[in-house]
């Protein structure tokens, strides 16, 4: 029997799973949940890590209460960092992607270095959040603070550092930087250097599943392993896709991850166009995806709407929207007036307006107009994804917690007129804890993880109805849209 804790951070919580798992049986239990918020100070979002390694202390006590644990993971969202200074002290706390200092640094960036050259170099979609163009921003804002700096560290590799004291950057979460060249695995250090950022900073890749190190005693939790899991939660999601086929995969949470997985990555000017990234995953393949607003603005809403005393949970809001009429307003779901914590009911009226739509009024069509949009920039997706790499897929796998909007996924397979596989909805607990049990033995690769998962894993099955023509049909509206607005 084995037991081990996965720490997930996302964008609202973050939480600590235990998972005890017994010759193919497994347990899954959440110790702890803590909140996750952005700190807000003078105007900028920051990572509130003292607070947060706080919540991990009292997640591995109460765990340590009822359990001997075995190996703890860590995984977060990708691109976030902090600095450490020569003392092994965090230089100041870690800035959070969704404050936009990033917004307007691509144009900075290209007087150093060809963008279109950025991306063959290192096959990353170009967002502003990345880890790259952070660095640059930082160092732009604040230099001597970069050149104090002795290491910077992914989130989930400060974590762990916290924890074991030892700095490493596990590659599926360096992959998300901009910084990796994803023919060789190795950092590009080349850009780097053309960006004057010191490559003192970089710290050791490894793999995953990869010891970092022992939880360190003045913790006091004894010496519990720490594992190097996949710490980008989209490449520990994608580890449990319930499929040893070819497979579309949909992570939806907070984004919409939609790729395939592959051997080798993918760098044309044609990938470049679509704005596909290379990312790493287990056994260094490469996650071939975009990354895509997934649920955030259904979930700013539901906060909206709570903060006016109107508490829905997610499945009334689907509900709702199961109610109000079909393709009424239709949004680009990654228009950055969506980006930013805030009121989304009056960007989306204004967003329609603006596209010459009536807007939403009921508290379902604005559910339904969100859905639908998302469901368009899938279809979308697919249709690019798919010319990318010259190929088609046996079936879409949605994982993560989108897979449990029954709506949402009927009007995939609608929209794309392809199957759809929905779950497991703990898709990144279980492959970071999965990822724990291949470094303790219990699995021999990840074709057996996938196998184990088919049979533990709850999922749903949707086929396309006749819906799809007026799918097919309503896509180019969508499509027109999308243009009016500025965005694809
Ligand atoms: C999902 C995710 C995406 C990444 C985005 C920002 O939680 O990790 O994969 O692009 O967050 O880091």
């Amino acid at each position: 029997m084995k037991k081990v804790l996965a720490f997930d951070f996302g964008a609202s919580s973050g939480r600590a799973m235990l998972g005890i798992y017994d010759q193919g049986d497994l347990s899954l239990e959440e110790v702890h949940r803590f909140k996750n918020y952005p700190l807000e100070r003078d105007g900028q979002l920051f990572w509130d890590i003292d607070y947060l390694f706080g919540e991990v202390k009292v997640a591995i006590q109460k765990a340590q209460q009822t359990h001997v644990l075995d190996s703890i993971g860590v995984d977060t969202w990708g691109v976030d960092f902090g600095l450490i200074g020569d003392d092994g002290q965090l230089l100041q706390l870690p800035r959070s992607y969704r404050d936009p200092y990033t917004a307007q640094v691509l144009p900075a960036v290209s007087q150093h270095l060809d963008l279109q050259t950025l991306y063959q170099r290192t096959g990353n979609q170009l967002m502003p959040i990345n880890t790259l163009f952070q660095l640059f921003a930082t160092q732009q804002a604040a230099p001597k603070l970069v050149a104090q700096a002795q290491k910077f560290l992914f989130m989930p590799d400060l974590f762990n550092y916290l924890l074991t004291g030892k700095l490493f950057a596990e590659r599926s979460i360096a992959s998300t930087a901009q910084m990796i060249d994803p023919r060789t695995g190795e950092w590009a250090a080349d850009i780097l250097a053309q960006l004057a950022i010191p490559q003192k900073l970089l710290p050791p890749l490894v793999d995953a599943p990869h010891l970092a190190g022992v939880t360190k005693p003045e913790l006091g939790f004894g010496a519990i392993k720490v594992i190097n899991v996949c710490e980008h939660d989209t490449a520990s999601a994608v580890v449990s896709v319930p499929n040893n086929q070819n497979f579309l995969f949909i992570s939806c949470g907070t984004w919409s991850l939609i790729g395939t997985e592959l051997q080798a990555p993918v760098i044309t000017d044609q990938a470049y166009q679509y704005n596909l990234t290379n990312e790493t995953g287990i056994n260094r393949t490469t996650r071939f995806l975009k990354n895509l607003t997934g649920l955030w603005i259904i979930q700013e809403l539901q906060r909206n709407l709570a903060a006016a005393k109107r508490d829905y949970s997610f499945g009334e809001l689907a509900a709702l929207a199961d109610q109000a009429p079909a393709f009424q307003c239709l949004i680009d779901t990654d228009n950055p007036l969506f980006t930013a914590p805030g009121p989304m009911i009056p960007r989306i009226r204004y967003f329609a307006e603006f596209t010459g739509q009536t807007p939403p009024t009921t508290e379902g069509e604005f559910v339904r107009c969100i859905y639908e949009s998302l469901a368009m920039k899938y279809k979308l997706t697919y249709m690019e994804i798919s010319a990318a790499v010259k190929g088609e897929f046996d079936a879409i796998n949605i994982v993560g917690g989108g897979s449990q909007a029954a709506i949402l996924c009927q009007m995939v397979a609608d929209a794309a007129n392809s199957r759809v596989i929905a779950g497991p909805v703990e898709a990144t607990a279980l492959g970071n804890i999965a990822v724990q049990l291949l470094a303790q033995g219990e699995f021999k690769d990840l074709k057996e993880i996938r196998d184990w998962l088919k049979r533990y894993s709850h999922t749903q099955y949707y086929v396309p109805n006749q819906d799809c023509e007026v799918w097919d049909r309503e896509f180019s509206r969508y499509q027109a849209i999308c243009k009016t607005a500025g965005v694809d």
